[in-house]
């Protein structure tokens, strides 16, 4: 499993161009707002060195990394969460992702209208958060009210569900998004039923223009650490551009640094992605592949197994687990073996980031 990231901001903040250099899947770009209706979809591979290195090992078999999923989705404006705009139905594309890459406009460009005015990311960010918090507001709302019929004259446990929400429903009509708020345990199963847009992480990204110089990073990234979060800062056009013209990773990497950067945007969203949503890689050299997953971090090895085939979660006996470091120093298995560094891990075993593991079942 990757994990999948909605695009969502302001018509013309550059989403679709950003989605584009992150996935070179070619969405539709105009210098008019609300270009994109539909939302696009596009599948990219996670760089990461360590499969490289694991590939060294097992040099006969097949590398597959693992995935990330963008949705570019359309733009949103004041009053959506009432139908405004393209209105509600970015809201079921939002409600669908994992996390929420809040695009945020920082570059000037008379060509490009800007749908109230001006280039401002602080005005910009809250108007997004404001819709996004209306939708939850009114969506919390109806399941207080359909938790308030159920709960006439009923038990103790229904009644400090409802009180934990009631609670959450305040905190939310106040403006504070749902991730920033401690969830109590009774109401965790509703939470994960409802999928609040505000409960979603959230990282900002900043299109900073085809310099990357704005006077506008430093607010992006003061809002973002005030949110507990991160800001990424990317310059759409000219990844986009790249991306299209570069034949190879290595050869995109080449024309960045001509430009002063160190790495792609989607290295940086990578990173600060995992780290956001609290994501841990593993491998497995099953069959003719050696290949990377990503599972939350306190996953244990059955659960891990399931997401290969369920019959390594159901008929799971134990996992050999090894660290990849260790791995591709000995240059194969056997080495680690013969010393005793092949770990035998049984059913509450927690698979850590950088495992290389092998499922045994019945
Ligand atoms: N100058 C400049 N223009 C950019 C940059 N990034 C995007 N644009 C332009 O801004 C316009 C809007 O970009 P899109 O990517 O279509 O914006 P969007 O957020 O997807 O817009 P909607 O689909 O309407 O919500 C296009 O003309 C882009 O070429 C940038 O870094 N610099
Ligand atoms: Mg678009």
């Amino acid at each position: 499993m990757g994990f999948s990231c909605g695009l969502v901001g302001l018509p013309n903040a550059g989403k679709s161009t950003i989605f584009n250099a992150l996935s070179n899947a070619g969405a539709r770009v105009e210098i008019y707002p609300f270009c994109t209706i539909d939302a696009n979809i596009g599948t990219v591979s996670v760089p990461d060195d360590r499969l490289e290195r694991l590939t060294h090992v097992f040099p006969d078999k097949k590398k597959v990394p693992t995935h990330l999923e963008f949705i570019d989705i359309a733009g949103l404006v004041e009053h959506a969460s009432d139908g405004e705009g393209m209105g509600n139905q970015f809201l079921s594309e939002i409600r669908a992702v994992d996390a929420i890459l809040h695009v945020v406009r920082c570059f000037e460009d008379p060509n490009v209208a800007h749908v109230t005015g001006s280039i401002d990311p602080v005005r910009d960010i809250e108007i997004v958060e404001t819709e996004l918090l209306l939708k939850d507001l009114e969506t919390l709302g109806r399941v207080a009210k359909r938790l308030g019929q159920e709960t006439k004259g009923k038990d103790r446990s229904s009644l400090a569900r409802l009180a934990a929400w009631e609670a959450l429903l305040d905190h939310v009509s106040r403006g504070t998004p749902i991730r920033s708020i401690p969830i109590e345990h009774v109401i965790e199963p509703l939470i994960a039923e409802t999928a609040p847009l505000t409960a979603k992480p959230c990282l900002f990204v900043a299109n900073l223009g085809d310099d990357g110089e704005s006077t506008h990073w430093a607010a992006v990234k003061q809002i973002a650490t005030e949110h507990g979060s991160e800001a990424i800062p990317i310059r759409g056009r000219l990844e986009a551009e790249i991306g299209e013209i570069a034949g190879s990773q290595e050869e995109r990497v080449s024309y960045l640094n001509q430009y002063g950067m160190k790495t792609t945007g989607l290295d940086l969203l990578v990173r600060a992605g995992y780290d956001l949503l609290n994501l841990v890689t593993f491998f497995t050299f099953e069959g003719p592949e050696v290949r990377a997953w990503t599972v939350p971090a306190g996953t244990t090895a059955p659960d891990a197994g399931g997401r290969i085939h369920s019959d390594f979660s159901d008929r799971f006996v134990l996992a050999e687990v090894m660290a990849l470091d260790d791995l591709v120093e000995a240059g194969s298995e056997k080495p680690l073996r013969d010393a005793g560094h092949v770990h035998r891990a049984g059913h509450d075993y927690v698979v850590s980031d950088g495992d290389v593991i092998h499922f045994i079942c019945a």
